[in-house]
């Protein structure tokens, strides 16, 4: 028998609030003591408030029907919001449209919610297309900002490709994550902007971005690597110069580019960043995380870079509407310095790890950096051994799981 339109209803409301209410625990077992990974996603389509994706009138909808499908919750931005942990989420319904969303959580890795409405950006005199990745920005001028990425059909292309699009970074900002002012978009010397930052602090009187200039279309291959660059103003932004701090290089994981995540972290030890890199595969391209520091001063210098990637797709996360993907634009310090790390997987699904800025310092300045050779790996690798035989012969712990040839 077809369920009444009242029992369809308890049914929808009870499965959303048990995946509301689920706790989320620390996966135990295995981890490389860097961060811990959780057992399920954070957030996901099935956390859409169902007021956004049904008419619950009887009148007007008696097969109580979805009337707005969505697709994904991924790549959020992150900040602490009245002792909550919120993340500007990018919602992607089933027609394909992102749009940003808050959800808030008490204690930053279960029990996210959305607020009644989703965010209303205004536009500048040329729409949106699409926006998606919002990076917040906590500046010490007293406003929240968020950067983001918003596309536009590219007008020189021809009536038959109707995909070729144009990326630039748009800017809003707000007091309270509810109303939002939107100003003029980024303006760079570069034909392309994705993946732009805002840092946190002024830097000689002016604002700083860190930038992610393209050429051409957004293809993959065609960005150079994370640029930094100086604004005199916000409201109607402009980088007249862009120095790339972090180049994209054969063989490694960000090989045909890479981009910022989240606005870095100011440690007594530098600037810590999260950025994303992507290499190509016979299956296609692959998004990893990787973090470096950056000189506390000179922003454009980095000090520290650990080889290869801090967080790789794994088992579920490996497979959604883009799989092999893991991307970051949200993280969250508390003042104990734990972090929270907020990353959507397969452009399907957010997810959280966590770890400590202790940890994390450790991480960027004791992991031996890329040297770009097999060899250069394999040396790096003896030298732990041999470092690590020294450390047994001290016999302070059991090392003998290996066959000794040498
Ligand atoms: O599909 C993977 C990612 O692709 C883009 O990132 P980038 O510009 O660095 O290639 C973005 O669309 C991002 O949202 C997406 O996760």
């Amino acid at each position: 028998m077809t369920p009444s339109f009242h029992e369809r209803l308890l049914a929808l409301q009870s499965t959303q609030e048990a995946l509301l209410a689920r706790p989320n625990s620390r996966q135990e077992l295995g981890g490389n003591g860097i961060y811990d990974r959780y057992e399920f996603p954070i957030l996901t389509a099935a956390h859409v408030p169902l007021t956004w994706r049904y008419d619950l009138n009887p009148q007007t909808n008696p097969f109580l029907l979805e009337r707005i499908g969505m697709n994904a919750v991924f790549n959020s931005g992150a900040m602490k919001w009245h002792d909550k942990y919120v993340l500007v989420a990018r919602v992607e319904g089933a027609d394909r449209k992102s749009f940003f969303a808050v959800a808030e959580s008490a204690n930053g890795i279960d029990n996210f919610r959305f607020w009644e409405y989703p965010i209303a950006l205004p536009e500048t005199d040329e729409p949106d297309t699409n926006v998606y990745d919002m990076r917040l920005t906590t500046h010490e001028d007293g406003w929240i900002y968020g950067t983001f990425c918003t596309e536009r059909r590219d007008p020189t292309a021809p009536e038959a490709d109707q995909s070729a699009a144009v990326a630039s970074c748009g800017i809003a900002r707000t007091k309270d994550l509810v109303t939002w002012e939107r100003l003029a978009d980024l303006k760079t010397n570069s034909a392309q902007q994705r993946n732009v930052v805002l840092h946190a602090e002024f830097v000689n009187g002016n604002y700083a971005f860190y930038t992610r200039p393209q050429d051409g279309f957004i293809e993959a291959g065609s960005g150079g690597g994370i640029g930094f660059g100086l604004s005199e103003a916000i409201e109607h932004a402009e980088v007249l110069e862009e120095v790339l701090i972090d180049r994209k290089q054969y063989h490694t994981v960000y090989e045909v580019k890479n981009g910022l995540g989240p606005a870095p972290i100011k440690t007594e030890k530098g600037w810590l960043h999260l950025a994303h890199g992507v290499r190509n595969t016979a299956a296609g391209l692959r998004y990893v995380l990787y973090l470096f520091l950056t000189d506390l001063h000179d922003l454009t210098r980095i000090t520290h870079k650990p080889g290869g990637y801090f967080l790789a797709p794994e088992v579920d996360e490996r497979i959604g509407d883009v799989s092999n993907v893991v991307f970051s634009n949200g993280w969250i310090i508390d003042e104990d310095g734990q972090v929270f790390i907020y990353y959507g997987s397969s452009d399907t699904r957010m997810h959280v790890a966590t770890s400590t800025v202790e940890k994390l310092l450790d991480y960027v300045q004791h992991t031996p950096a890329d040297k770009f050779t097999s060899s250069s790996s394999v040396e790096a690798i003896q030298d732990l051994i041999n470092r690590n035989k020294a450390v047994g012969e001290l016999a302070t712990v059991p090392l003998a799981n290996t066959v000794n040839k040498h």
